[in-house]
């Protein structure tokens, strides 16, 4: 098997099975360098839900993606297998068992080596995810895209929800905070603990209002410091992007980050030593046209793109290290 997209000269994009990139379904993580993974639960949501329609909305819109990068210029395919797994299974209503499931699910993709592109779902599944990771590598920087910090101790009493997976993530010691930073945090919040709590935990922050200030690159540079060499969990949530541009969120701020902002930044941080990278609280029902699904298609695209070109560039060793942060574009 060939682990490329189909061709659209002889199937033409809008036919097939609906995987990402039309690449092809496999459940085998090991004959492939990415791997994308879908987790359809969203009864994390405090306020809308939708999230577990996600990953079929991405993947029905990354059949508008094609293989050669328009800003690296070459073909992400040339060196890099990629291929869709599936969604991994969940119970929904039940999260306690999903994480189980979740976590059981994703234990021997990590174990493989492959990286996974992980399309959820609420962001109560970075927890689960994290787990898995970390069984494989060990405690790992994370570097956190965001308008909330998702560090709120417990809502109605209770520990799980999509605004607490970092708060659990650290107490089980999955994150270490000290190589971590968020971006991107904004919003109205329910008291000043909720903008102090993440430096309480240890975590550096760039606030929305700070990274408009301060520009991309700046961002980028004071991203890289942190983090340095250490592998690293990215977690991505949509409504880090304004809801003008990704409006098919659950908990949208206003003052946001453009769409190119958000390659921009993406691009920049290409060679950091990634192991996981997550895109979640995408709700296909409140995205007219299809636009935030088609913006989550293109994030997962970069995320894919910049592994292809570490093992290119041969930044990515077998050993799953890579060396020296180095070129980002202007
Ligand atoms: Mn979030």
């Amino acid at each position: 098997m060939r682990y490329t997209p189909e061709s659209p000269e002889e199937t033409p994009r809008f036919s097939g099975i609906g995987t990402f990139m039309r690449l092809p379904h496999t459940h085998d993580a090991s004959a492939a360098d990415v791997v994308i993974v879908g987790v359809p639960f969203d009864t994390g949501s405090t306020y809308r839900v939708g999230a577990r329609f996600a990953p079929r909305a991405v993947r029905q819109m990354s059949a508008l993606l094609r293989p050669f990068h328009p800003f690296w210029k070459f073909f992400v395919f040339e060196n890099c297998r990629a291929a869709d797994l599936g969604d991994v299974p969940v119970v929904p209503g039940y999260i306690d068992e999903s994480y189980n499931r979740i976590q059981s699910a994703l234990r021997p993709i990590f174990d493989s080596g492959a990286v996974p592109l992980m399309v959820g779902g609420d962001h109560s599944v970075t927890l689960p995810e994290l787990r898995a990771a970390v069984a494989t590598h060990g405690p790992l920087a994370l570097v956190h895209f965001d308008s909330h910090p998702d560090t709120w101790k417990h809502y109605f009493g209770m520990p799980h929800f999509h605004g607490s997976p970092f708060a659990r993530a650290v107490e089980e010691g999955l994150v270490d905070t000290s190589r971590s930073i968020q971006v991107g945090l904004r919003g109205s919040v329910e008291e000043l603990y909720d903008i102090e709590g993440p430096k309480e935990l240890g975590f550096s922050t760039i606030t929305g209002d700070q990274l408009h200030e301060m520009g991309i690159g700046e961002a980028v540079r004071r991203i890289r410091s942190r983090v340095g060499h250490s592998k690293v969990f990215l977690s991505f949530d949509i409504d880090f992007v304004d809801p003008a541009y990704a409006p098919g969120t659950g908990t949208p701020e206003v003052g946001g980050f453009t769409s190119y902002e958000t390659l921009k930044l993406l691009r920049a941080l290409w060679d950091l030593n990634v192991v996981a990278y997550d895109l979640v609280e995408i709700l296909p029902q409140y995205d007219p046209a299809d636009i935030t699904a088609l913006l989550g298609a293109n994030i997962l695209y970069e995320f894919l793109s910049s592994v292809s070109r570490r093992i290119s560039t041969s930044k990515l060793r077998l050993d799953g290290g890579t060396s020296a942060p180095g070129a980002s574009p202007g």
